[in-house]
Parts: structure tokens; sequence; C-alpha cells
């Protein structure tokens, strides 16, 4: 299903109005709306494959209906995002999920979506039909160098596909890890893991990067060899300047300050990119910003005073991709809402008026600060994410819209009521 411009203009039409008035009002105290504006239009975030289709718990999977059957039909889901809010531009594929039988085909779909391929998932987490070696003890970091080769193999053949795709990442999450005290040999695991992954460094060619995601836990519940951004960030440093830390929300133990580990790897040159999600308990991947928006704002507050200094171009120095899984919601739905909220804290954040914040950082005026980072945040900055859709020709309210347009009822009569999506 492809969503026709003019629809999207008329449901425009019916809001502009309320939508100018809003927009007016939100813009009365801003410096510099237009730059803003730009920024905003430019900023775009990653769809990963794997969470177009309804995902899952160990207890079960309610299906929903006209999920997509096949990459193709995956990228016209990614491309109905695209239409509606301008801002999802890329898909992220996970290896051997979605497997790219016929790369030409698959590129030239994509493009005439708008859409481009965002950086490849490798994935030894999980046993393949026909696999010679098991994964259930590990991948990268095995004690078994047969089942290492294998798994450094599978990296390399997902870069090819991914150049095929004219993908220049690689994102490699490992499940690797331990259950119990005494199964495993940190720093035989840690090691194994460099080896294997210089392998693959090896055989990225020259204008690709590798970003390695950490977790602190599940499916292992002991110990993770790539648990925290620590391990994960000498992994890149041992690796060389095409590696860099991946950063899932999701993977932190409670109450863990991920701003602060942001800052710090945007200023070493090694914040690779983000997986956007958001969470109350661990990995719960809930859709950005609905449990926690003042801790994305202020991750957003720290990239954005961070590409600053090093003078990175905010929409694509950094990879920028939604990670998350939707049991109970329409994953298009879900995602139009996941992106909104990555451009509201986006936009928030480029409000913080640094050279203030500086001052009282500086003066230790404590009260300031936070007054200074809370009137940001506190500003209601929807009109401009309207505004920055509905000028590039997405949608002022996408949400809303694809509803109006009877979105998932068409993809229902096109692909059935009972269809299930590869990935998790
Ligand atoms: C693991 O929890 C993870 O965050 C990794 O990024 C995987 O590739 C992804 O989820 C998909 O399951
Ligand atoms: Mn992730």
């Amino acid at each position: 299903m492809q969503i026709n411009k003019n629809l999207i203009a008329d449901a425009n039409q019916q809001q502009l109005k309320a939508h100018q008035r809003r927009l007016s009002l939100a813009t009365e105290d801003i410096d510099d709306v237009e730059t803003v504006l730009q920024k905003l239009s430019s900023f775009n975030i990653a769809i990963p494959s794997w969470a177009l289709g309804t995902g899952g718990t160990r207890f079960g999977r309610f299906s929903g209906g006209g999920e997509p059957r096949t990459l193709e039909e995956k990228l016209e889901d990614v491309g109905v995002i695209h239409a509606l809010n301008q801002s999802s531009n890329a898909i992220s594929l996970h290896i051997p999920w979605d497997i790219p039988d016929n790369a030409a085909s698959i590129r030239a779909l994509a493009s005439q979506l708008g859409l481009h391929f965002d950086a490849v998932n490798s994935n030894t987490f999980q046993d393949q039909a026909g696999q010679k070696h098991s994964y259930k003890f590990g991948s990268l970091h095995h004690v078994d160098k047969e089942v290492r080769k294998q798994a450094v193999a599978h990296n390399v053949e997902v870069i090819k596909y991914g150049k095929d795709l004219g993908s220049t990442a690689l994102s490699v999450w490992l499940s690797d890890g331990s259950n119990f005290p005494g199964q495993l040999n940190f720093r035989e695991a840690f090691q194994n893991t460099l080896e294997s992954l210089q392998e693959i460094y090896s055989a990225l060619p020259d204008d690709w990067k590798i970003w390695v995601e950490y977790k602190p836990y599940e499916p292992n519940f002991y110990s993770t060899t790539i648990g925290d951004w620590g391990q994960s960030y000498l992994l890149a440093n041992k690796l060389g300047p095409k590696a860099s830390t991946l950063v899932d929300l999701g993977h932190h133990l409670n109450g863990t300050n991920i701003e602060q580990i942001v800052s710090i790897l945007l200023m070493e040159g090694k914040l690779a990119g983000f997986h956007f999600n958001d969470s109350k308990y661990g990995d719960d991947d809930l859709t950005v910003g609905s449990i926690n928006p003042y801790q994305l704002f202020l991750i957003f507050n720290e990239l954005v005073e961070g590409m600053d200094a090093r003078n990175m171009n905010h929409a694509t120095d950094i990879g920028w991709m939604i990670d998350a899984s939707h049991n109970v919601k329409d994953p298009i739905e879900d995602l139009l809402q996941s992106v909104q909220a990555i451009k509201i804290a986006y936009t928030q954040a480029l409000l913080v008026d640094k050279t203030a914040l500086k001052d009282a950082q500086q003066d230790n005026d404590v009260v300031l600060a936070q007054e200074i980072l809370q009137q940001a945040y506190r500003t209601d900055v929807r009109p401009l994410v309207a505004e920055a859709s509905y000028r590039t020709g997405g949608a002022l309210d996408p949400v809303t819209v694809f509803r109006q347009l009877k979105g998932r009822e068409n993809l229902i009569k096109e692909r059935g009521l009972k269809t299930v999506a590869t990935g998790l």
C-alpha cells in the first residue's frame, strides 16, 4: 500500500487553520524559528524492519492484521510512515530475518519510496535451520573456535548483503553471556569476542563502520559479555576508528544516567548511534517517550550540546534508529508516535538557552540551570514539529491521518487478517 500525497494534503487542509493558530502562539517567544524548522526537517529516524509486525513475549504473541509478509511489504510500511511524517527515510534490516534475495529490485523499490538502507544487523543470538554449530552458549565469545568462526562468517555475509543495498554500517548485538556463576571465564570470553570482532572489522569496506551494542542482561541472566557501555567502549577503542558504541535506551539498569553516558561517548567521538525506545523496568521496548519523556529530553540536550561542540551534523553524523516492539498497538501507529516523541525532544533541546545555561553552570546557580532546562522542556513544540512535517509534504498529524485514511483497514484488505511478520 502506498499513500496518495493528495490525500495527505486534503487532510492537512482540514487542520490548517487550527494549526496556524497554534503555530503562531508557539513561535512567539522563539528567536530563530526558521533554523529550528530547518533542522527538524532534515532530521530522520530509521525504522527497524523487525518492528513492523506485532511483537510478543515468551508468554504469547497476539498478531494484528495486515502485517507485512515480505521484505517488500516491510519497505512499503516504512514508505507509509515516511509519507506521513517525512522523517523516516531509512530502514534497518536484520539478517537473516530479512534476506534481500534480489538486492537490485529491493533497492529500486526503496528509492521509489524515498528510502535508503541504514545499518544492517547480524543475528547470532538464534540458531537458524541447517546451521552447523549452535549458539546456545554464545557466538563471538564461544569457547569453541569453530562456533566463533561460523559467527564471524555470518557477520561478513551480513556486510555483503548491506553493501549490495548501499548500507554503510554493521550493527552487532550479542546475547553472549552466562546464566550461572562459574559458567564462564569472563576474561577469556571478552578476549574471544575482541578477536572475533577484529576479524569482522578487517572485513569492513573502507567507508563502513561497526556499531557495538551493549545490554546488561537477557537472554542471559548472570552476565553479558558486552554488558555495558564501558565494555563496548573498550572493544570499540581496541578495534579502531571504524568502531563505536551503540546506545539502546532499554539496555540500562534502572536509574542509570544515560544522558551522562551519551555525553562522554560523544566527547570521545565514540557514539555510533541510538536504538530509541522507552521502558519502566528493563528492555521493555515501549514507545519512545511513553514513560519518561523528560529523560529523553535530557539525552537530546546532551546530544545537541555535544554535537555542536564537535561541529557535527545533527541529521547525519549519528545513527538514529528506533528499536521497539508493540505487543498491543498497531506497529505503524506506534512507530509514528515514537518518531513524533523523538522530534519533540529534539526540538525542545534545540530551544535550550545554551549561553544562559553555561553562565548558570559557571556561577553554580543550580536553581537557574534547572529553570533553563525546564523552560525548554515545558514548551509545547508540537506545532513546530507539525509545521516541519507539513512543509516537507508530510501530515500535520500523522497518526490521525493514518486513521482517517483507514491505513490498517486497507492493509488488512490487501494482506489478510492473519499474517505474521518475520522477526522476534
Ligand atoms: C536486543 O535486545 C536488541 O536491542 C538488539 O538491538 C537486537 O538486534 C534487537 O533488540 C532486535 O531484537
Ligand atoms: Mn537494540
